[in-house]
């Protein structure tokens, strides 16, 4: 079997979506997911320019051959464009194998190891009694975990509530990603925040009672002390993860964290190879793997890097916001089904614009999510529904502190 086309297709169904489609000779398509937020055009650039004519004739078979070829022959390695491009094809050659031996892709991975995938939702309010209305709304969906982002005091806005969702009230439930020529600037204050987060889940504990696992995104906003004061303030609430504490530049920065705190640790959604996790794998300085498919390379090395946190007891937390597309959480789905060590799978709904692109076997049901049982990813992307929507220049906001610093957003 040979390729004869690879294409890119970027689409913006409620939000910019960049897919890989490869077509073998036998007619056989295969899709992956290259969406690289904010920065969309980079990856499908690269994937038209560079890799596209690299694939032409290739064996669609050999999946970890041309993963090294793409990888090696580059000579630049890593870097968030270039593995979400190698994603791209991983997860299509993947896509591909499945559809010829007639299994979903989970089955090449060595089989289902759970019936479906625990989930957990995003819940968030500026007040408490609004954040209380998206927990209830969660759990009444089915889901059994669940992330709690509010307002601070004093500071106007905050990650995990859109501002779109602060002027009008309504549920925040996707990205923040904002289209527009430029990004929003907001604003940051860390003191304020590490004093109010603990009475948050305070109030949530005594409201929803000690069984519901909660978890909490820091979003790399904090010093490594100011960390471990929040990692410490929060263990009577008893977290399932306190997720990107700290930058993820700086790996160095989580033992002292360690050193400090019990509450669990989930960091790497802005990783892009193993080489980012093996200090912290090796030296048991997190909990979860928070990689996604997309950024990383795809199925192939997702499964490798997790295979290496089994040796530590490190489970997998695989990074699902709606930027990952219908595609890309398809694929780490399936990896997530496979193997022993799955801890929980984010999940955001995509919205029914992104649904009626994205044609999928996946299901949620009872907060647990299934890839489906449709040979390969179960992912087929609806041309015509995308040519509808066209590419929208989107930014991701950033902060400022009060004297005008820029901060980590
Ligand atoms: O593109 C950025 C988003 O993926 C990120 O803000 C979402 O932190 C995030 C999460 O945990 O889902
Ligand atoms: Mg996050």
């Amino acid at each position: 079997m040979k390729i004869t086309a690879a294409d890119v297709i970027v689409t913006s169904p409620s939000r910019n979506f960049v897919t890989l489609k490869i077509t073998t000779d036998e007619g056989i398509t295969g899709l992956g997911d290259a969406t690289l937020n904010g920065r969309e055009l980079a990856v499908a650039t690269y994937l038209k320019e560079h890799l596209a004519p690299l694939l032409l004739n290739r064996d669609p078979h050999n999946i970890e051959d041309t993963w090294q070829f793409l990888y090696r022959s580059s000579y630049w390695r890593r870097g968030p464009v270039t593995m979400a491009a190698i994603a791209a094809v991983d997860m299509a050659l993947w896509d591909i194998k499945g559809k010829v031996a007639g299994l979903p892709v989970y089955q090449l991975l060595g089989g289902a190891s759970r019936t479906g995938l625990r989930t957990y939702g995003h819940a968030s309010g500026r007040d408490l009694p609004e954040l209380f209305d998206s927990i209830r709304e969660h759990l009444e969906e089915g889901y059994k975990s669940i992330r709690i982002q509010t307002s601070v005091p004093g500071i106007k806005s905050l990650y995990g509530v859109a501002a779109q969702a602060q002027s009008s009230g309504e549920r925040y439930d996707y990205e923040p990603a904002g289209r527009g020529d430029l990004p929003t600037e907001e604003d940051w204050d860390t003191r304020a925040y590490l004093r109010h987060v603990p009475t948050v889940f305070e109030a949530v504990r005594n409201e929803f009672g000690p069984e519901i696992p909660l978890l909490h995104d820091g979003h790399h906003r904090m010093t490594p002390i100011q960390a471990a004061k929040l990692g410490k303030s929060l263990e009577p609430y008893d977290l399932y993860w306190l997720e990107d504490c700290t930058p993820a530049e700086n790996q160095d920065a989580l033992r002292l964290v360690r050193q400090h705190t019990t509450t669990p640790l989930a960091i790497g959604e802005v990783f892009n190879t193993v080489y980012d996790f093996q200090t912290l794998i090796r030296e048991q300085l997190i909990d979860y793997v928070r990689a996604a498919s997309t950024h990383f390379g795809g199925i192939s090395p997702l499964k490798k890097v997790m295979d290496y946190a089994a040796l530590y007891q490190i489970r997998s937390g695989f990074h699902g916001p709606t930027d990952v597309s219908p595609v890309g959480l398809a694929a780490q789905s399936h990896v997530g089904l496979a193997i022993h060590n799955f801890g929980i799978q984010e999940y955001m709904e995509h919205s029914e614009a992104t649904n009626s692109v994205f044609e999928q076997s996946l299901n949620f049901a009872d907060g647990y999510l299934h890839p489906g049982d449709k040979p390969g990813l179960g992912v087929e992307l609806n041309e015509e529904a995308a040519a509808r929507f066209e590419y929208q220049r989107a930014y991701l906001p950033y902060n400022r502190l009060a004297d005008g610093t820029v901060h980590d957003w």
